[in-house]
C-alpha cells in the first residue's frame, strides 16, 4: 500500500517536511483556494505539484474536487457546473494525478457534534453524538418536521438534554455542526442551512441517486480518457442527518453506484471509519466484493456506542477489525499485480487524536494534528509490514 498523508497546503500547520519525516511518500490534497464549481487551472495545479514535489514527495491523490450543491439537486446552473467539473478532472490527468475523490452528501460534509471528546488516555477525538444532534436539530436549529425524522423516544432523550444545556454548550454544538470541517465543502449560518435542507429533502432517496448516477453517466467517459480514477467518499456519518436522504451509506449503495455507470474510472473510497460506524457494515466483505474499485483507503477506527453515536477510537482499537480489513486490501492489490496491474491502494491514517504537545496550537485542524496521524501511520504501516512478511513465509 501507498502510505500517504492529507496535506493542506502551505500554511498547513503540518510541513511537508514533517509529512516526509511521517514516512508518508504521496500527498493527498486539493486546491482550497478555488471555489466550489470553478475550474482548477492546469498551471494551478501543476504549480502545487511542483511545490510538494521539491520536499520529495508526489501528489498522489486529489481530496476533494467537491461537486457543487446545484450539481446535486441538478437545479440552477448546473449544466455549466458540470462542464466545468470535467475541465478540472481533464486538467487534473494532464498533471499526472490519477486518482480523485468526491462525496454525494447532501448540504453537510462530514459532521461531529463534538471536536475535543477527553479520552482516558488524557488524549482528545472526534465525537458524533446521536442525542446532541438531534437536540440542536428540533431545539436549535427548530427544523420543521424534524421529530418525524427520529423515534419518540430519541425526541424524548434530545428534549431532556437540551433542557439543562447552557447558551455556551449549544453555542460550541452549533459551531461544531455548522462551520464546516477540515476539506469540507461550506460553512453555513443558521438560516442558510435550513433553506439548503429544504431544498434537498424533497428530492429524496431516489432522487439524489438518479441524479448522481446522472452525473457519473456525464463525467466517467471524460475521467476514463483523462487517465483518472474518481472515487466516492461514504457518507460521514452513514445515516440519514436532518431528515436528508443519503446514498453512499452502506454496501448496497456502494453496489447501486458501481453497476450504475460499469466502468474502471467509477470507484470508491474505502473509507473504513465511515462504513464502519454502521454495525451492519462489513468492511471486509465490502473489500471483497468491490475491490477492484478501490482507489484510495481512509483507515481510521470508531467506538460505536447506542443510538448510532460514535467516538474515533485508535487506529488498531476501536470496533472495526483494522487487521483483517488491511489484510483484505493487501489481497487485493496481490490480484491485481496477478493481473499485471501496478495499481497500489494508496492509504492515509485518517484523523488523529490531539495530543499534548499541540493542544495549545491555535491552528492545529480538528482530526488533522500531527502527532495523532503520525501514530496512526506508524501503527499501521506495523500491521502492513507483518502481514506482508507473513505472506512471503
Ligand atoms: C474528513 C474527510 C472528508 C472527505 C470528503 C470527501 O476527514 O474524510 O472531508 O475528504 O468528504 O469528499
Amino acid at each position: 500500500m501507498l502510505e500517504t498523508w492529507r496535506w493542506f497546503d502551505r500554511n498547513d500547520s503540518v510541513s511537508l517536511k514533517k509529512v516526509a519525516q511521517a514516512g508518508a511518500t504521496g500527498i493527498v490534497s486539493s486546491l482550497n483556494e478555488f471555489a466550489v464549481g470553478e475550474v482548477w487551472p492546469l498551471e494551478e495545479i501543476l504549480s502545487k505539484k511542483d511545490f510538494i514535489e521539491s520536499a520529495g514527495l508526489r501528489w498522489s491523490v486529489v481530496e476533494s474536487l467537491h461537486v457543487h450543491s446545484d450539481i446535486k439537486t441538478r437545479t440552477g446552473n448546473y449544466r455549466e457546473l458540470i462542464d466545468n467539473y470535467k475541465q478540472s478532472i481533464k486538467n487534473i490527468g494532464r498533471a499526472g494525478i490519477g486518482i480523485v475523490c468526491y462525496n454525494f452528501m447532501p448540504v453537510v460534509d462530514w459532521t461531529r457534534t463534538n471536536l475535543d471528546y477527553y479520552l482516558e488516555n488524557t488524549g482528545s477525538a472526534l465525537r458524533f453524538d446521536m442525542v446532541d444532534f438531534v437536540a440542536y436539530d428540533m431545539f436549535v436549529l427548530a427544523r420543521e418536521n424534524a421529530d418525524r425524522s427520529y423515534t419518540e423516544e430519541m425526541g424524548k432523550l434530545a428534549r431532556q438534554h437540551f433542557d439543562v444545556m447552557s447558551q455556551e454548550q449549544l453555542k460550541l454544538l452549533e459551531s461544531n455542526i455548522i462551520s464546516g470541517l477540515p476539506g469540507g465543502e461550506v460553512s453555513y449560518c443558521r438560516e442558510s442551512l435550513k433553506q439548503t435542507i429544504a431544498e434537498f429533502i424533497c428530492l429524496g432517496e431516489d432522487g439524489l441517486r438518479e441524479n448522481l448516477v446522472a452525473f457519473l453517466a456525464e463525467i466517467i467517459p471524460v475521467a476514463e480518457e483523462a487517465g483518472v480514477n474518481l472515487c466516492i467518499h461514504p457518507d460521514d456519518p452513514p445515516f440519514s442527518l436532518f431528515g436528508l436522504p443519503r446514498v453512499v451509506s452502506t454496501q448496497e449503495d456502494v453496489r447501486k453506484i458501481l453497476n450504475a455507470v460499469d466502468s474502471p474510472a467509477n470507484g470508491l473510497t474505502l473509507c473504513a471509519g465511515s462504513f464502519g460506524a454502521r454495525g451492519d457494515n462489513n468492511l471486509v466483505e465490502i473489500v471483497e466484493e468491490v475491490g477492484s474499485k478501490i482507489y484510495f483507503a481512509h483507515l481510521r477506527n470508531v467506538v460505536r456506542e447506542a443510538n448510532g453515536s460514535f467516538y474515533e477510537a485508535e487506529h488498531l482499537s476501536g470496533d472495526n477489525d483494522m487487521v483483517a480489513l488491511i489484510d483484505a486490501l493487501l489481497k487485493e492489490e496481490e490480484k491485481r499485480r496477478a493481473r499485471g496491474l501496478d495499481l497500489p491502494i494508496p492509504m492515509r491514517p485518517d484523523h488523529g487524536h490531539l495530543l499534548e504537545d499541540e493542544v495549545k496550537m491555535e491552528n492545529a485542524k480538528p482530526g488533522y494534528s500531527y502527532l495523532g496521524r503520525l501514530k496512526g501511520l506508524a501503527e499501521l504501516r506495523g500491521v502492513i509490514h507483518a502481514l506482508s512478511y507473513a505472506r512471503k513465509k
